[in-house]
């Protein structure tokens, strides 16, 4: 019996925020799609990351879908930043009320694609055994689905359980009186350290290096903030987008630099805007992340906040991050810092007393062998890449993603690679991405594929492929903006520094409106720097 090969319009990759909506906007515009997802639900990052504490840090009427009136319009957040189990309920709550879910195939992983340049299409193969032929292909996976498991000895040795903060159970984890270590102090740990400490008996925490946080002040949802908005919700929507990070928040940015204003008053600003809470902290002045002088400043306030609310002046010292803030990505906290002056937590800077492995009861280090019920793995994940470069991807004449990407990625516009035609990445390296919003550079990446798949179309192409003098000129740009700011002077997971072997290079786009603009003038040159056949 000769095998049927199921065909389409377009396959996506990933049901989160971004393959949902490019599943809406597909079908809109009456294209054949389906979605392979591997969780067995809608979500992406908010399906996985359910560690206790796990909470976004963008507000709540910001960080959701822009595209249906009727969606924002209906949708009641109840605090400023939403939970995690909050905003999975909001991806559900899409996927039923757009009946997403029947063009979703769940449970099934994307295992291969290759482009077939005869018939200008894609053979995409999944873990179920089926092969699939599409013209598109979407990979909307996510910039942080890949998590990273550091290569410390002994991880299977250890009798107790384990976890990692991006792969957390969906039962909840019992924790009560026991003996917990965490391994990392980034964004997730900072957020599930204070949680994980009202249960434990006991929490050590292993950190390597520490990082910036600004308090969250997070709250019930304003009734009168939430029905100002609501009352112009595609206004409130234009002016976010006009912000450099596609972000607004509720205190504007200062347009002046930290050098020009006097102390006192520089340190009333900054201190209205820890109070206040948020990404805010950052808009004190307008030079923040691009002139170390006035970085500087910011960083040297932030560190005499830990000083303040840290009771042990050692343990203070050691959570004092001495680089560059917002250099890393900036964390946002709920009693992080007041979490250290607990009687059963217990701050280890591994940079003094190594970890050498996990034993069968614990975590040796150099001086002292702790013993756990539970390890916490908080140590991130293979940012932007690692999950395009986990599928066996390849483009013309069967050269391989990763064979073409050795040496970091290449993209154009972040949306495409050369020699990859057809092929779609939703927020990928070279797009600004994790810099922003992430739900307004989504849907702005599916709205430009939406009008380019149209474009084709109309005009009869078989194939668009990005030319490689246009993506050596967009990997360049992108690397001269990243260098003009504070960005690549520290050792973050944007630079893939936090993988070892990773190529050193800045991935996402520094600016939203200013790659909107870029974005827009290539479609208005008819497709420039792209070859349409
Ligand atoms: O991961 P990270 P994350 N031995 O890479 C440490 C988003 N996010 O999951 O800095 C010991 O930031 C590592 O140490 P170092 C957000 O964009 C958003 O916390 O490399 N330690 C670091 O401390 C964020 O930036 C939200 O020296 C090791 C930690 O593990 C991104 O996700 C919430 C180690 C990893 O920190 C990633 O955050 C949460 C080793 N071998 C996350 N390897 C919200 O929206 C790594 N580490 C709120």
């Amino acid at each position: 019996m000769s095998e049927s090969i199921r065909t389409f319009d377009a396959v996506v990759v990933g049901a989160g925020f971004a393959g949902m909506y490019m599943l809406y906007r597909l079908r809109e515009h009456g294209y054949r799609a389906v979605v392979f997802e591997r969780a067995d639900g809608v979500g992406g990052t908010w399906y996985w990351n359910r560690y206790p504490g796990a909470r976004c840090d963008v507000e709540s009427l910001e960080y959701s879908y822009s595209f249906s009136d009727a969606l924002q319009q209906e949708w009641e957040w109840s605090e400023r930043y939403s939970g995690q189990p909050e905003i999975l309920k909001y991806a559900n709550h899409v996927a039923d009320r757009f009946d997403l879910r029947r063009d979703i195939e769940f449970e099934t992983s994307v295992i291969s694609a290759h482009y077939q340049n005869d018939e200008a299409n894609w053979r995409i193969a999944t873990d179920r055994n089926e092969t699939v032929i599409a013209k598109y292909l979407i990979m909307a996976t996510g910039c942080l689905s890949s998590t990273n498991l550091p290569a410390i000895e002994g991880i299977s040795d250890f009798q107790g359980e384990t976890y990692h903060t991006g792969q957390w159970p969906h039962e909840p984890v019992d924790l009560h009186g026991k003996r917990v270590g965490i391994i990392g102090t980034g964004s997730s740990a900072i957020q599930a350290i204070p949680y994980l400490a009202r249960e434990a008996g006991e929490l050590v925490v292993f950190q390597r290096t520490p990082n910036f946080s600004i308090p969250a002040r997070n709250r019930e949802a304003d009734p009168d903030e939430v029905e100002r908005v609501k009352g112009d919700y595609q206004g409130f929507r234009e002016f976010n987008r006009k912000a450099p990070a596609a972000i607004r928040g509720t205190m504007p940015g200062r347009n002046e630099s930290a050098l020009d204003v006097p102390e006192d008053e520089r340190n009333e600003e900054l201190h209205k805007r820890w109070e206040h809470g948020g990404f805010a902290f950052m808009g004190a002045f307008n030079d923040l992340g691009l002139n170390k002088e006035a970085n500087d400043i910011a960083a040297a306030f932030v560190r005499e906040q830990i000083r303040e609310i840290v009771d042990d002046p050692d343990v203070a010292d050691t959570l004092s991050p001495d680089n560059v803030i917002g250099c890393k990505r900036l964390c946002l906290d709920t009693e992080y810092y007041e979490t250290y002056n607990l009687p059963h937590v217990k701050l280890v800077d591994i940079n003094k007393d190594p970890i050498q492995r996990l034993t069968k009861v614990g975590v040796k280090t150099d001086s002292t062998e702790y013993e756990f019920d539970v390890v916490v793995f908080a140590t991130g994940f293979d940012a932007m890449t690692g999950t395009l470069l986990r599928v066996d991807i390849r483009g013309k004449d069967g050269l391989t993603l990763q064979q073409k990407w050795e040496e970091g990625p290449k993209t154009y516009l972040g949306l495409t690679t050369a020699n990859f035609p057809n092929m779609f990445m939703i927020s990928g390296p070279g797009s600004p991405s994790v810099l922003t919003n992430m739900i307004v550079s989504i849907e702005q990446h599916v709205d430009w594929i939406t009008a380019c798949l149209e474009y084709m179309r109309e005009h009869e192409h078989a194939a668009i492929n990005a030319e490689s003098t246009a993506e050596e000129e967009w990997v360049a740009y992108v690397n001269a903006i990243a260098g003009m700011t504070l960005y690549p002077t520290c050792n973050s997971w944007y630079l893939g520094a936090n993988i070892p072997g990773k190529p050193r290079v800045f991935m996402p786009h520094v600016g939203f409106p200013n790659y909107v603009q870029r974005c827009e003038e290539v479609v208005n040159n008819n497709y420039q720097g792209f070859e349409l056949t």
